[in-house]
């Protein structure tokens, strides 16, 4: 057994008992797969948590369902990072979709995911999805007026991830959306990480009309408090008086239609954090 601590900030860190059940140096980054007593498997991506089995699906269905819902008809479904594959689960799990692509940096990370994972890779050899080990930033760029829904299942602003989090990067996405299209984001912790939460908010104001912030509990994120931030230039996405009979049609754990209903209400201090950036 060893004590694994990933360091959320300089003095704070989150430290779980665990064995190793292996460690791969990729092309990219070094992947880690723990085995621990309360969480399961743990995937662990230059020291920080990417997911683990004990409470993936609150990530993982809050990143995808809140979009999923809001659009009239999400037919083309885009996945950039996620390659775990717990973001392509949740997305099957609506009857629109015809296709969904997944755009992986690491081929590694789909490989230990399926090897380690099978829970949360379960879908990615399904026939609607196409994988492509490419760098999000430059695939985008190819694909115009394609996609219903664009998810980003990034890890940190840091290394590889950091252009993902950037206003040009954001209308690239904009531009590979076709109307009515809608991108969601994972945005970190408004609370351990401010400054992280409040540029990528901002970044996303400044290239699309409705934005909105909701957030989840991830108890092994950084303070567990989670954002993500949605947007779009067509849907009013604040309105989530729409499409609920589909939302009361999703086998979920953690998404349900009353946190759908007051997905906007936020505490005070991110309302102001929103306020000033
Ligand atoms: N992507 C978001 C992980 C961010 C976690 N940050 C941290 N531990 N410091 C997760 C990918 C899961 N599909």
């Amino acid at each position: 057994m060893i004590w694994f601590t990933e360091h959320w900030t300089e003095g704070v860190g989150l430290t779980v008992k665990a064995s190793e059940v292996k460690r791969i140096k990729s092309k990219y980054q070094e992947i880690l797969v723990l085995d621990t007593p309360e969480f399961g498997k743990m995937l662990i991506l230059d020291g920080l948590v990417q997911t683990t089995e004990r409470d993936e699906f609150i990530y993982h269905e809050m990143l995808a369902h809140p979009g999923m819902v809001m659009h009239p008809n999400p037919e083309r479904i885009l996945i950039i990072g996620g390659g775990d594959g717990g973001t392509v689960r949740e997305v099957l799990k609506h009857r629109s979709v015809k296709e969904v692509h997944l755009c992986e940096i690491d081929e590694e990370v789909i490989l230990v995911s399926e090897k380690y994972f099978p829970t949360i890779s379960e879908k990615l050899r399904d026939p609607k999805v196409k994988i492509f080990i490419e760098d999000g930033n430059s695939f985008i760029e190819e694909k115009k007026d394609f996609y219903d829904l664009i998810i980003m299942d990034s890890s940190d602003p840091v290394g590889t991830s950091q252009v993902l989090f950037k206003k040009e990067f954001y209308e690239k996405v904009k531009n590979s959306l076709r109307k009515n299209g809608i991108m969601v984001a994972q945005t970190e912790s408004p609370i351990l990480q401010e400054e992280y939460f409040s540029k990528a908010f901002s970044e996303i104001r400044k290239v699309f009309r409705n934005v909105g912030v909701y957030l989840a509990y991830i108890p092994t994120y950084p303070s567990g408090m989670w954002s993500f931030t949605i947007a779009s230039d067509f849907v009013d996405i604040k309105d989530t008086s729409q499409n609920t009979a589909r939302l009361k049609e999703l086998k979920t754990k953690y998404f349900c239609d009353s946190i759908y209903a007051c997905l906007f209400s936020l505490p005070k201090f991110i309302q102001e954090i929103i306020r000033k950036s």
